[in-house]
């Protein structure tokens, strides 16, 4: 006779990416009942390029966009902030000086999350070479690692939450 045991847990593969979703449901459930509601977004435009990045540097993501033969807008994201969050600049040395490529890697007590530094963004435009992370309510980055494009993986650990956070290749 053989034995019953109990099988461990496995791990939720998509909690992190359930609490991410949850902080956007959260975040859209504060903003106007409908987009057309938004002040900026009224005017009819050809809209041409888009780009995402955090223009004043408090954590939340703002858009700009560029139109044929209008002044650019930029959305100031003012809606609530859903958790907490870190922006993380990477500065290649071996590897080029955005960092461009790298693989950023991210744990906290919620889960693990992977992104890749980039800037690819719409028509003739460039998103923020900055990567950033919603933590929801994580009170500390356990562990940070970085595989950058020259093969050298950097790992930081116990990181504090809610910066702009630069990290050189070594
Ligand atoms: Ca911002």
């Amino acid at each position: 006779m053989i034995a019953a045991t109990a099988a461990a847990p496995e791990a939720a593969p998509f909690a992190a990416v359930e609490r991410e979703l949850a902080d956007v449901a959260r975040v859209l459930a504060a903003l106007p009942r409908r987009i057309s509601d938004i002040p900026a977004l009224q005017a009819t435009r050809v809209g041409r390029g888009l780009a995402v990045a955090d223009f004043d540097n408090d954590g939340n993501l703002d858009v700009a966009i560029s139109s044929v033969n209008m002044k650019p807008v930029l959305l100031k994201n003012q809606g609530v902030r859903a958790g907490n969050w870190i922006m993380i600049r990477a500065k290649g040395k071996k590897s080029n000086a955005f960092g461009l490529g790298a693989a950023v890697t991210l744990e906290t007590s919620l889960g693990k999350q992977v992104k890749e530094i980039t800037n690819v963004a719409s028509y003739l435009s460039s998103n923020d070479i900055r990567v950033h992370f919603g933590l929801g309510a994580a009170k500390i980055i356990q562990r940070i690692e970085v595989a950058w494009p020259s093969g050298t993986k950097q790992v930081l650990t116990n990181v504090a939450i809610n910066q702009i956070l630069v990290i050189e290749e070594p």
